[in-house]
Order: C-alpha cells, then structure tokens, then sequence
C-alpha cells in the first residue's frame, strides 16, 4: 500500500460558482481539473496547511469553514487521504503558479474531468441547488 498522503482542498463558493484550478504538467493527475489545495507538511494542522495551500496558490487569505468530505483514495503508486473544506477566501484569487482557473456552476461540475476521489463531492455539490 504505501505511504499514505495527506491532502487538503477547498470549496470555494461565491454567487453560485465553485472556483477550480487545473492540476500543472508534471503532476499526477497531470490535466484534470481540481479544488485547490494540496499535501499537509508534517505536524501542520489541516486548516493551517489549506490556508497555506490558497496563499500560496491563488494569493488569497482564506477562511476555513466545515469539513464536507474526507476521501481515502489508492492509486498505484500511493494512497491519498483528503479532507476537503468549505472555505471563504478574501480578495480575488490569482492563478500564481500559472494553472487554470475558473469559476463554475454547481451544475457545469460534472462535465469536467476531476480525479475519481473527487467524484463523490462532485455528485453532492452538483445536486445541492
Ligand atoms: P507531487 O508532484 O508529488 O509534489 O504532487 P503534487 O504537488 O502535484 O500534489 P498535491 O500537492 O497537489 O497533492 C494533492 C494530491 O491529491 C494529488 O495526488 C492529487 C490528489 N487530489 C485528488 N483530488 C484532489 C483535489 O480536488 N484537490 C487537490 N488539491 N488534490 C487532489
């Protein structure tokens, strides 16, 4: 099985629309699409590294709201433990590290592609309005 990573992502919402990034060339799941975030450092809290991950990524301050799922995924090469969060963020977000971004309707979510452990909350969010 492997080590197993811990990731965190964000939903952010803001007038209907969800924000989504692109995952860069290079990286697994290289093309798909993605909520923003990414892997905890050791003995970073959760909330701690997502704020760091929106910093990072899309320039924002954000606030951290309630955890809508946690997702155990395996892939062949690892396992992957994410835990995605509701967030506010401050500002207009900025794709930093020159990924796409977009924001989309709850109903547009499924007609892009994002990684099987996203399909769950794609699902959920897609039928909540
Ligand atoms: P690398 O190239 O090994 O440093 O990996 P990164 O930095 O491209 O991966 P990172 O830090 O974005 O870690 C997130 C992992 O979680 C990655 O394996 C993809 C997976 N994942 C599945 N769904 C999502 C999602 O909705 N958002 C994010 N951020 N990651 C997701």
């Amino acid at each position: 099985m492997g080590e197993v990573v811990e990731v965190v992502a964000a939903v952010i919402e803001r007038d209907g629309r969800y924000l989504i990034t692109r995952r860069l060339q290079d990286t697994h799941l290289a093309g798909l699409w993605e909520f923003p975030g990414g892997k905890i450092w050791p003995g970073e809290q959760p909330e701690v590294a997502l704020k760091r991950e929106l910093s990072e990524e899309l320039g924002v301050t954000a606030e951290v709201g309630e955890l809508l799922e946690s997702v155990d995924w395996s892939y062949p090469e690892k396992t992957v433990h994410i835990r995605f969060f509701r967030c506010a963020i401050l500002g207009a977000p900025q794709p930093l590290q020159g990924q796409e971004m977009l924001w989309v309707e709850a109903a547009e979510l499924p007609s892009r592609r994002f990684p099987e452990a996203d399909a769950e909350l794609i699902r959920r969010l897609s039928h909540t309005r």
